[in-house]
């Protein structure tokens, strides 16, 4: 647990008691801090107090008298409209924060490396660990992709904490200063917590805020917005810039050209690795989450052949293009993150013959922006509440099969493939869809696609995965 001795004594607020939160609170308290905590769910009120954690009403509080709030990050301090406890707390002037300022200030020794983007950060963060536990470094990973950061442990300067900060996060993290800073990537997300395009980008930003000389910025410059950024950092002194690209030459920096990853951080260019064979890091955006995680790796003083082999080593994340193995020729692939269109776009791109099931709570704009991307698609069984809109929506480009459950649809699919017999055949669940119309979140939806799937192989090997039978 995260010590937060520089508190000790202070009057700190903390709202939100899910898991961010709690994990604060918690952590503020056994540090010596006078914490007075709230949640607006009864449960999670309930459950804080039961552990000792003093509750009390935002209404009831005496701001004057506190010494910060720390805020989850859910919570909104200012757009769209602010929550009551931090419209009180700026009135009366106090800090808002959040845990990644915890740690910035615990006086943990170790490192910070920190990775936001709009997308593929939950992977490179992953994957950066993995790299570094594999050289046989000390890592703590966590942050937006769980576990809480005031859950992890003091680390001395050897180690590494490796942490995926969302834009919400970073907001709330004044003081801190990443020794390694990477943005992936920008495009709109969150606008309404931003009030904007303009603040969405301000908040990535302030990844590099607290750099200093020694530091390292490692930016994407594949989109117009993160471009613009690379431009604006590599102008100023100080910190080291690297770009990195998945689609074009990136002088001095890490990119991939064709499907080779190729190293030109120090202006000789050498090729690092071909990317083709990992199946568990599929696709273009995946080029650009291992270049990220390359060049962060690289910085950090692993070498390159020993990245090769832990990047060749990753498993993977559960849920997005999850490689679940092969069952008689057929390929099962859980991609049960994909919520919408844009998400399930990427993973229509990485498989030649695809047996796709989608649909469940449609998100606006259905299956919008898919149509040039529906070549590989063979035929789609469709589930749950969108599975009669998206057969309208597809009729006269993809046979369709309305299968109502996903049990249904995994069997029609592998049975469509086996008859088939196609060259590498994969069953995509990549619903481009909400699940809670039929599944409590996307990860039930997931675990129960790999439940299904293992049934599926309780007479044949699934192989070269293994997870659905795990
Ligand atoms: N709450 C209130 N009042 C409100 C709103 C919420 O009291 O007006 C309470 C809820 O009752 C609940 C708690 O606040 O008990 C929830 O706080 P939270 O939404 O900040 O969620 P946590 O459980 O603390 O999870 C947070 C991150 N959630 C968000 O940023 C929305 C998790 O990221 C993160 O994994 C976790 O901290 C650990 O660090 C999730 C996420 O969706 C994965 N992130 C967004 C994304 O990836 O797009 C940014």
């Amino acid at each position: 647990m995260i010590s937060c001795e520089g508190y000790a004594t202070k009057h700190v607020a903390v709202i939100g008691l899910g898991k961010s939160g709690l994990a604060a609170a918690r952590a503020l308290c056994r540090s010596g801090a006078r914490v007075l905590a709230w949640d607006d769910g009864d449960a999670a009120r309930d459950a804080a107090e039961a552990e000792g954690i003093p509750v009390r009403d935002p209404k009831r509080i005496n701001w004057a008298a506190m010494d910060a709030l720390v805020l989850s990050p859910g919570i909104p301090h200012s757009f769209p409209k602010p929550h009551d406890a931090a419209r009180m707390a700026k009135d009366a002037g106090v800090p808002i924060i959040g845990d990644a300022e915890l740690l910035a200030t615990s006086g943990a020794s170790a490192p910070m490396i920190a990775i936001t983007g709009t997308n593929g950060k939950s992977t490179t963060t992953a994957l950066v660990g993995h790299i570094l536990e594999h050289a046989g470094r000390d890592v703590e990973v966590g942050g937006n992709l769980g576990p809480a950061i005031c859950d992890m442990a003091m680390m001395e300067r050897d180690c590494a904490y490796v942490l995926e900060l969302s834009s919400y996060q970073l907001e709330l993290c004044p003081s801190a200063r990443f020794k390694i800073a990477v943005l992936l990537n920008i495009t709109p997300d969150h606008l309404d917590r931003h009030g904007g395009m303009g603040g969405y980008t301000r908040a990535k930003k302030n990844i590099f805020r607290g750099q200093g000389a020694g530091d390292i910025a490692v930016v994407g410059i594949d989109d117009d917005v993160s471009r613009a950024i690379f431009d604006e950092l590599k102008a100023q002194k100080g910190r080291k810039v690297i770009p990195i690209s998945s689609v074009r030459k990136a002088p001095g920096g890490v990119y991939v050209d064709g499907a080779v990853l190729i190293d030109d951080v120090l202006g000789a260019a050498y090729e690092v690795m071909d990317l083709t064979a990992l199946l568990n890091l599929p696709g273009r955006h995946n080029a650009q989450n291992i270049a990220a995680a390359y060049a962060t790796a690289r910085m950090m003083g692993v070498k390159a052949q020993d990245i090769v082999k832990a990047i060749e080593s990753f498993p993977g994340l559960a849920h997005r293009q999850e490689r679940l193995g092969e069952l008689n020729g057929v390929a099962f692939v859980n991609d049960s993150k994909a919520t919408n269109a844009e998400a399930t776009a990427k993973a229509l791109v990485c498989y030649d013959n695809i047996y796709w099931i989608a649909g469940g709570l449609a998100k606006e704009g259905g299956l919008e922006g898919l149509d040039p991307l529906l070549g590989p698609v063979r035929r789609a069984f469709l589930i749950g509440k969108a599975a009669e809109p998206f057969a309208q929506y597809l009729n006269g480009k993809v046979e369709t099969e309305l299968c109502g459950d996903l049990e249904t649809a995994t069997k029609s699919a592998y049975a469509a493939a086996q008859a088939d017999a196609l060259k590498g055949a994969t069953v995509l669940l990549s619903p481009a869809c909400a699940s809670f119309d039929q599944f409590k979140s996307f990860e039930h939806r997931g675990d129960k696609f790999k439940t299904i799937v293992a049934g599926l192989s309780e007479h044949a090997a699934l192989v070269d995965g293994g997870a659905a039978s795990a």
